[in-house]
């Protein structure tokens, strides 16, 4: 039998904790065969909540799940991870500057990446999932200096299967025949998702729509508003999809992308398609045993252009703001 896995999630006692810990411990993420040993993070006032949440996965007798830690202590939870996914952090309250949040976020972020520095496993994988998603993933990369670059990422996922289900839906195929969509840049309402290398049944999208009125307008911004539709229909921000993508993210960049499809990552920018170089921007990328790479040589026109350098300039400013915050 195969040695258990230590996934660490932060914020479990939220929302997508919720959903989440419950498809990690049934294979969800690393495969029905691999057995995991989950830790689960938050901090003291939800601690009786998390308590209850371990709990709760006892009572489910998951045959894969080999072990649960439930703590508010950062050391005891990085301890021995190979998966870290990254839930907690401060929400953006009504009323608040952005530049107190990521303030918060920043000081959350740097002991985060400390204390996984010096307890996890050397070759932990890192998913930042908490907003500003790519800026605290680059905050925790900073913090984390032996950790190798590759190994922090965040979650654009959620984005991307959005993309494919507005394509799905409206061309009335199956999900799985949509493919090669991508997220560029951040994961915000400036992110770029981006139709032109993608087919439905292998034929160009754009052939089988045929519609570019909508597919420039419409479908980008339904895309980019999914979050706040979510929001407006259940009053609470989106959970289920949320933890199902972040295992897609962990799944796909552990064990593999299908031959011939990518996914899209928030990954450490190395200046491919002249982004610069240093952000956490989404990439298209494919994975093969362990280690993601962009997709390289795809075409870009004018508008796509645009909208790749809008929301990079965005992220530039939030990396701005953050490094203001560490002083
Ligand atoms: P919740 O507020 O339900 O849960 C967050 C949990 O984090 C809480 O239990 C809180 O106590 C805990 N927490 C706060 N500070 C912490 C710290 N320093 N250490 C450990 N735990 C801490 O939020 P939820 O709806 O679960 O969303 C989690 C995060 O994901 C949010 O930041 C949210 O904005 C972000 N999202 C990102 C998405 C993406 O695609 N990248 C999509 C979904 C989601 O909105």
């Amino acid at each position: 039998e195969k040695e258990p896995v230590t996934v660490l999630v932060t914020g479990a006692a939220g929302q997508i904790g919720y959903a989440l810990v419950a498809m990690i411990a049934r294979g969800a993420m690393l495969g029905p065969n691999q057995p995991v040993i989950l830790h689960m993070l938050d901090i003291e006032p939800a601690a009786e909540a998390l308590k209850g949440v371990k709990m709760e996965l006892m009572d489910a007798a998951l045959p894969l799940l080999r072990g649960i830690v439930a703590s508010t202590d950062v050391a005891e939870a990085c301890k021995g991870v190979n998966i870290a996914v990254m839930l907690g952090g401060f929400p953006r309250k009504e009323g608040m500057e952005r530049k107190d949040v990521m303030s918060k976020n920043v000081s959350i972020y740097k002991a985060q990446a400390s204390a996984l520095e010096k307890h996890a496993a050397a070759d932990c994988k890192v998913l930042v999932v908490a907003n500003p998603a790519n800026t605290n993933a680059l905050i925790l990369k900073e913090f984390a200096p032996s950790i190798p670059d590759k190994n922090i990422t965040c979650l654009t996922r959620l984005d991307h299967n959005r993309a494919l289900a507005q394509i799905s839906e409206r061309t009335k195929v199956h999900i799985t025949d949509v493919k090669n969509v991508i997220i560029w840049g951040n994961h915000s309402s400036t992110q770029y998702p981006d139709v032109n290398h993608a087919t439905v049944q292998e034929k160009p999208v754009r052939e089988v729509v045929g519609d570019d009125e909508w597919l420039n307008n419409d479908f980008i911004a339904t895309v980019q508003q999914r979050g706040a539709a979510i929001i407006k229909a259940r009053k609470l921000s989106s959970a289920l999809s949320a933890a199902s993508s972040a295992c897609d993210h962990i799944r796909d960049w552990v064990l593999g992308t299908p031959k011939g499809s990518w996914v899209s990552m928030g990954v450490y920018s190395d200046g491919s398609y002249d982004i610069q170089p240093g952000l956490i921007y989404s990439f298209p990328v494919t994975c093969e045993k362990g280690e993601w790479s962009i997709v390289q040589g795809l075409e870009i026109d004018a508008f796509s252009r645009e909208k790749m350098d809008k929301t990079a300039q965005e992220l530039i400013e939030e990396k701005e703001l953050a490094k203001s915050c560490l002083h």
